[in-house]
């Protein structure tokens, strides 16, 4: 929805933004050719990381990242293959998939889709092997209790393992849910509300956030959500995590 008066709910401040659905701008971008590209977090904001999201007419294909970049891929709406080596894999809505640095692959858009992209520089770990591919459902991973209260799951999209440097998480708070406690870390999210809303604390300010909204939290970025509403909110949440912060 187009505002008035010059108005928008994305707000940009030094350790945090959040990017709303009013003041997407679509970019071109190399690699993803015919697809209307919203790039919404990105390195020129102070993140380690850029997210963005991919509208992909039928029949379109869009190339791997750079190299050393690993890429992870929710689909939102309509349906991809991803194709590597050897393996082609459908992905539709809510599938998802993390691409390790360095393989080759094509992503295929077999109807108009909408996806979420996540792209970071991956940092290798003196000892462990290099990631393999994921491909996977969010209903098919577990849903782990994350607050006494009940009110609060975690469904892993990524496996516990060191080989990893990031993961990817979706959230699902019940009405009156929250988190537990305000988190500060030194890691770093990129976040999508996939449903319902609720009251984010970011630093010192308290944003009202609903579905399509997008948040950056930097390193050290005080953050907490509260779910509002009758019905249960969700989010997909990235973050760089497993790695020392002093690498040596
Ligand atoms: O995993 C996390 O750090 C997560 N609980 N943070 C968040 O939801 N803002
Ligand atoms: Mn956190």
């Amino acid at each position: 929805m187009r505002r008035q008066f010059g108005e928008t709910r994305s707000v940009i401040e030094r350790r945090h933004a959040l990017i709303s659905p009013d003041s997407h701008e679509v970019t071109p971008m190399p690699g993803w050719p015919g697809a209307r590209i919203v790039v919404v977090i990105s390195p020129q904001m102070g993140a380690q990381f850029s997210q963005f999201f991919a509208g992909m007419p039928e029949g379109a294909i869009a190339r791997a990242p750079a190299q050393g970049v690993e890429r992870f891929v929710f689909v939102l709406e309509g349906a991809v293959s991803l194709q590597t080596d050897g393996r082609t894999e459908r992905l539709e809505a809510e599938a998802y998939a993390l691409v390790p640095a360095g393989m080759a692959h094509e992503i295929k858009a077999e109807t108009a889709a909408r996806l979420v992209v996540l792209e970071k520089r991956f940092v290798p770990l003196a000892g462990a092997a290099h990631p393999e591919l994921v491909v996977g459902q969010v209903n098919a991973q577990p849903k782990r209790a994350m607050s006494e209260d009940g009110l609060l799951g975690v469904r892993k999209l990524i496996p516990v393992d060191e080989r990893f440097d990031c993961e990817v998480n979706v959230m699902e708070f019940q009405p009156g849910g929250s988190l537990p406690y305000v988190e500060t870390h030194f890691v770093e999210h990129g976040l999508l509300m996939l449903g319902g809303g609720g009251v984010y604390r970011l630093d010192d300010a308290w944003y009202p956030v609903a579905e399509g909204d997008v948040i950056w939290m930097g390193p050290y970025c005080p953050q907490w959500f509260g779910a509002l509403g009758a019905t249960p909110s969700r989010y997909l949440i990235y973050k760089n995590w497993n790695r020392d912060p002093l690498p040596g």
